[in-house]
Formats: C-alpha cells, structure tokens, sequence
C-alpha cells in the first residue's frame, strides 16, 4: 500500500503516475480574438473552469503554424505559434499562469510526419532523387513502365492511397512520397539521423519554455519497414487502427531505440520532463515495451476506450492493463475519450451494438439520457483505478458526439479522402458551451468553426454551474474525493480486490477502506455496508444500487 497518492501530484516528481489530465483541443475550448477558433488568449481567461473542475495537468493539441489541413496535425514549424492561436510569448505566459495555479502542462509533438509546407518538404521538392533533401522524407520510384503506379500498396488513414506522385523540376512527373495520413502530411525517414536530432532539438525548445512533457501523436508510426513490402490488403480501412502484429508501418520493434534516445533528452531536466504516448497497438501486451523504464513513461490505455459497456469486460481489460503495465513498473492511463473517437456519451448511449466497430463510429439509434446515466457510472469507476486519467474538454459537460453537422460544415480529412463516405471526427470537436445566452453560446463572439447545437444550451458551463444534480457538479465532486481519499491514486502494483456481486457487477476495494461498485445491468444490487460518499443518482441510505449506476464507499 502506497501513500503517495494522498499528496497532490504536482508536489511530487512522479506526479503523472496519478495525475488527471484535461486536454485542450485549442481550436474549439476558447476563443477571445473573435474568429470563430479557439486560441491561447481564450485558456488563459478560462483556466479558472480548470482549477475548480481540479485536474492536475492539461495536454494541448498541436498549436504550432500550419495550414490546418488536419486540425494542427500537419505542422509547418515547430517552434512557433500558429499566429491565429496567439504568440509564443503568450505561450509562455499560458505555461506560466497554469504553473501558478499547480498545473502541469503537457504539449503535442507530431514527429511521425510534417505539413507539406514545412521548410523541410519544400526543399525536398526543389532537389533531385535520391538528394539528402529528399532523404528526410520517403521517396521512391513508382512501379509500372513509367512509374505511373505507387511503390507499394499501402493505404493512408483517411482514405485513399499512402503515396503521391510528384512532379520534378523540370517539369516531368517523378518519384511517389509516403504519406500515412492525408496528402498534406507527408511522412519523415525516421532512418535519417538529421531527422532524429531536430526531433531532440524541438523537444529541448519547449522544455526549456516550461513545457513539463509531451504527447507524442502517432508514436507507434514512426518507424516502417522501408524495403516497403505490399500489405496485401484490397481495401482502404478508412480510421483503421493496426489489426496484425507484423504490421510493415505500425509498431514497428525500430521505433524503440528512437524513444530511448527521447527518454534521456527528458532526463536532461531535473524535475525530469515526461512522454505520454498515443500508440493504437494490436494487442494490450504491445503497449508493454513502449513503458520499458529506458523508454516512455506513460500511454493511453485504448482498450479500456474501446470497452464496452460491461462488466466482465471492463474488469478483464482493467486487469489485464494494470498487470501488464506493471511488469514494467508503468502505470496505466484511463481515457474515455479524444478528438480522435466519438464521444463516450454517445457511444454508451448506442443501443444496436456492432462488434466490428467498437469505436461506435457508425451512427444508429442513441438514448442519451442512458448514455450519461452510464458516463456518470463510469467516470466514478475510472477514477478509482490504480494510475492517471485523462479527460477530453467537455465530457465534464456530458457533451454527445454532434452526428449531424452539415456536410458543407466538415472539415476532416477523411470525409474527402473516404470518397464522402467517413464522415470523419467533428462531431466530437464542436466548440464548448460556456453560456446559455449567445449566439456561440459563449465560445466566441463570431460564428464558431462548427455549428453548435442550440440545445447545447442546456449544458453551458454557466447552467451546469448552478445544478448539484449536473455533470459538472459530478466531475468536481468525484475529483476532489479523489484527492481526499488515501486508497486513490497511483497505488502502484496494487490489483484491485473484486467482489463477487454478480455478473453485471463490478464491485472492488483499494485500501485503506475504499469500496467502488458499478451497476451495469438493470436490476438493482444490493451494495456491501459502508458510508456512501458518492453516488452517481440520486440514492437514499441503504438503498439497492439501481442499474447503469454506482457508488463510492467508505469503511
Ligand atoms: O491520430 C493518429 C491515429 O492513428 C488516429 O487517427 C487513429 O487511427 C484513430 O484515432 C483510431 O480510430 C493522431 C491524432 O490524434 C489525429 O488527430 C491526427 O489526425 C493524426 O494523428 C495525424 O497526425
């Protein structure tokens, strides 16, 4: 039993082994320059919501130049700020304040590829085949008398074909380049030691401006098998995530020595600065040499993203990662949602259950009031879980994924790239509610980027801020027990101790004296003796714990 996790994390140098970490998806959580996007002026007038909501740190998607081609993800350069974000000296300002108020801020790295803009491309352009230029990217000849056909037959995340044939100088058409997700992006030769040092040179950038670690987006994409063997596979799998365990361009064994030359840039700092890697692997037990102590210190949990609503199957992914992670002393970090998959009230609320598509990504039939009655429950199981949790702007709100923004309004990649048939990831990156008056509910003072639905109203933080009964009394309450109560936390190596309550139910104990039952059937369950400190319904002393419910327990 470990007492750690009773002192508040940011005192502590292995504060993300527990944290709680909010991510700010920068273009749609505040916008004060009134363009319609969010920016930097706009978190630093709302970082006050995140010190009463009581998360530890925040994590904030690519703010760096760009042409926004896939929402930041495609960076021109790396060490400044996309001037409709803000400044770098508002960056620093940002990092400053959120330091003064005990938060720990973590920024987004996107090493796998670059904007076509960036320098780096356009010189590849401008330079011959086979030039060093070209080297810092994959290049290749195209296959067929003229090479008119690409290298290979690799497919690109949104959609279409993985290359794109150029045209050379002198006008005639050239070789194909890699490019993993949209056209706009191309992919870096991760072979290439030029590439490696910027990489650890950018790192030192923003560790040296406070930054206190990063995400690292695609981290299981880096390295590919460059003799480039075909997958074999006939279709586009349009948002796939890797379905084999050879995989020749995801999680690949080379993409470790990169992350190990990473881990001692972070140990240049003192405290150390940390990684969270967003790595969509094949199998739990890959996720395992990612955390090797030489490595990275954290990743998603994206199984238990992928879980569904059920008892048995949460309890066997939550053992499975906590035993897993711990072979390697890393601990595990719960998530429910991102800008990446539709959000979890929605998908809880899903009432035809498709095997194939865990993501839930497939639009049917929703109850939505079932969907936040079970994201209540499950907020109050995940927070009690051995390691850190990471929360997506706006589930504190029970926000539901937007399943019908206009078409003219959609902006990712993929609905083009898909042949209009993926509608793609903006449905979960409509702007935030901060008022119930106002045109833009009080995001911005223009149009926001993505219609918000007017009956999102009804949850503004302002309203939610006056209802006990509302989510965001729920999150608030259910984070400051988690501070308060010894047995939550890190508890490193600790299993939890299950009870046998049934098969709908999960039900465990931490110690000192802490009890979590969750209800995910519909008859109610009698709960073991204990004092309830919170309950995610409405529930009178003694009381049967009703279905799609739970409760906290002390004793
Ligand atoms: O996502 C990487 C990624 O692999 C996801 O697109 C994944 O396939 C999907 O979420 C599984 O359903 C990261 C960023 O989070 C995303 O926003 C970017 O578009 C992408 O990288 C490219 O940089």
């Amino acid at each position: 039993m470990t007492h750690r996790t009773s002192q508040a994390p940011s005192d502590n140098a292995l504060w993300w082994r527990s944290a709680v970490t909010y991510q700010i998806y920068l273009r749609s959580f505040a916008d004060a320059s009134g363009d319609g996007l969010g920016d930097i002026a706009g978190i630093r007038k709302r970082l006050g919501h995140l010190a009463g909501l009581g998360v530890d740190a925040v994590w904030l998607n690519p703010w760096y130049p760009s042409p926004q081609a896939d929402g930041g993800y495609d960076v021109a350069d790396y060490r400044s700020i996309e001037p409709t974000f803000g400044t770098l000296r508002e960056a620093e300002l940002l990092i400053e304040e959120a330091h003064a108020i005990g938060l720990k801020v973590l920024l987004d790295i996107v090493p796998n590829h670059t904007s076509d803009e960036h320098p780096w491309f356009r010189e590849a352009l401008a330079a011959r085949p086979g030039s060093p230029e070209r080297n810092r990217y994959v290049f290749r000849p195209g296959r067929g008398d003229d090479g008119q056909l690409p290298p290979n037959d690799w497919w690109a995340t949104f959609g279409g074909s993985a290359w794109e044939r150029v045209t050379e100088a002198d006008g005639a058409p050239g070789e194909w380049y890699l490019h993993l997700f949209d056209v706009k992006q191309p992919d870096l030769n991760w072979e290439n030691p030029e590439v490696r040092q910027e990489f650890r040179d950018i790192l030192r950038f923003w560790f040296d401006r406070g930054a206190d670690g990063f995400r690292i987006d695609v981290a299981h994409g880096l390295s590919k098998d460059l003799a480039l063997p075909d997958l074999g596979e006939e279709r586009s799998k349009v948002m796939g995530v890797p379905d084999r365990p050879d995989h020749p361009h995801w999680d690949r064994p080379e993409v470790h020595e990169i992350f190990r030359e990473w881990r001692k840039v972070a140990q240049e700092y003192t405290p150390e600065k940390i990684f969270v890697a967003e790595a969509w692997v094949y199998s739990p037990d890959r996720l395992q040499p990612y955390l090797r102590s030489d490595e990275l210190h954290t990743a998603f949990d994206f199984d238990f993203l992928r879980t569904q609503w059920d008892a048995q199957a949460l309890r066997t992914c939550v053992e499975t990662s906590l035993s897993l992670l711990d072979e390697v002393g890393a601990p595990v970090l719960w998530v429910l949602s991102n800008h990446d998959v539709p959000r979890h009230v929605t998908r809880l609320g899903r009432t035809s259950i498709d095997p194939q598509d865990p993501l839930r990504r497939t639009t049917g039939p929703v109850d939505l009031e079932l969907g936040r009655r079970r994201a209540r429950a499950l907020l109050m199981f995940e927070l009690t879980l051995p390691g850190g949790v990471y929360l997506y702007q706006g589930e504190e709100l029970g926000l539901e994924e937007i399943d019908d923004l206009p078409e003219e309004a959609l902006q990712d990649p993929t609905w083009r790239r898909s042949g209009f048939t993926v509608r793609g990831r903006d449905g979960c990156r409509v702007p935030v509610p901060w008022s119930s008056a106002g045109p833009s509910l009080g995001f911005s003072d223009a149009d926001p980027w993505l219609p918000m639905p007017a009956h999102w109203r009804e949850l503004a933080v302002d309203r939610q801020e006056t209802d006990p009964a509302s989510m965001l009394w729920l999150y608030r309450n259910a984070l400051r027990l988690r501070k308060e109560i010894p047995a939550l936390g890190a508890g490193d190596g600790a299993l939890p101790h299950w009870h046998d309550l049934g098969r709908e139910v999960l039900a465990y104990s931490r110690e000192p004296g802490f009890t979590c039952v969750v209800n995910t059937g519909r008859d109610p369950v009698r709960v073991p003796d204990g004092q309830p400190v919170l309950t995610s319904v409405p529930l009178a002393e003694g009381e049967p714990l009703p279905g799609n419910a739970a409760i906290w327990l002390l004793h």
